[in-house]
């Protein structure tokens, strides 16, 4: 395995076939080695952060603007995927933001290229952050929780992807020391509580998180609490849909990595979102809050480095 936190690392892809090809189509970014100047687009991207909305990924990226200073976050940022309706991609400095869709699939395909869009980039020293929505348990609704491990729906920390029809298992280990500074981050700016613990990721929102009102249900109230106790027991604070395939592929890419997700509710206490819409509006702030402040810390420290 890579080592994560290398100084001046590059972005690994892992596929020799990559060097037969004359020229690569993202597809689903609508972005090309033969169409664009990736290098000269990306290269000086050092903070990536994906979430699954669109208009939170753009909302993220006016908010990081605004706290940089660093353009005038009234600006109509454009989406750099206009191409296609797939994913949608902002840039402002070195903060790149890509939305990601619902569920592991989905985040997978849009990984997949941006490690590649990355690479031919020739960017180095990338932090890459997840920020995201879950459902908590036993936490206090708002809380955000960084990933330790991301773990299946055994608990198990691990990824299984089937490759030629054979089941490749990959770890979901997700780099401590950014954990740590996260958790720091959150102490600093003080306004809402932040922990650290394992999330479970799942490849359904209603059965597959063993919620009692999806369209099917074949098990009991007793069984759904019996069932996230252990979770609970297991050190999973949340429960959410990406994060398992996401920490696998960039511990593949050397990429350092962090998953943070705030809790909408307490699954220990209920299934629906039935809170207001501006509750769970300003709960979903709260990551980006966050990871804002960690990326203005970042590039602070950066500065005064620079000046010496
Ligand atoms: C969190 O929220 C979404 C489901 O509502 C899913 O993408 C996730 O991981
Ligand atoms: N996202 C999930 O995946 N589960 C929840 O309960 C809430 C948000």
């Amino acid at each position: 395995m890579e080592h994560k936190s290398n100084c001046s690392s590059l972005v690994h892809v892992r596929n020799p076939h990559l060097d037969t090809l004359k020229e690569d189509f993202l597809y689903h970014f609508s972005l090309g080695t033969g169409t664009h100047n990736l290098p000269e687009m990306f290269g000086d991207v050092k903070f990536v952060c994906v979430g699954g909305s669109p208009w939170r990924m753009k909302s993220f990226i006016q908010y990081v603007a605004a706290e940089l200073a660093l353009e005038d976050p009234s600006l109509d940022y454009p989406n750099i995927c206009a191409g296609t309706d797939r994913y949608a991609m902002y840039k402002v400095g070195p903060v790149l933001s890509v939305s990601h869709g619902m569920g592991i699939p989905s985040i997978a395909i849009m990984l997949h290229e941006l490690i590649k869009l990355l690479h031919y980039s020739h960017c180095t020293d990338v932090t890459i952050i997840r920020i995201g929505t879950s459902g908590g348990i036993g936490l206090e609704p708002g809380t955000v929780v960084v990933t330790k491990q991301s773990v299946d729906a055994t608990f198990q920390p691990r990824f299984e992807q089937v490759t030629l029809g054979k089941t490749v298992v990959r770890n979901t280990d997700l780099d401590p020391s950014l954990a740590e500074e996260l958790l720091q981050c959150s102490k600093e700016l003080g306004q809402f509580e932040t922990v650290i613990g394992n999330t479970m990721c799942t490849l359904d929102f209603y059965e597959g998180q063993a919620r009692l009102d999806g369209a099917f249900c074949s098990y009991t109230e007793e069984d759904k609490h019996a069932y996230l106790t252990k979770a609970r027991e297991a050190g999973v604070y949340n429960i959410e849909m990406e994060s398992s395939v996401f920490a696998a592929m960039c511990n593949l890419s050397g990429l350092r990595a962090a998953v943070v997700c705030v809790t909408l509710l307490d699954r220990l206490k209920g299934d629906q979102l039935s809170s207001s819409h501006e509750v769970l509006h300003n709960y979903q702030l709260r990551p980006q809050m966050l990871v804002g402040y960690y990326i203005k810390k970042q590039l602070k420290v950066k500065s005064e480095h620079a000046a010496k």
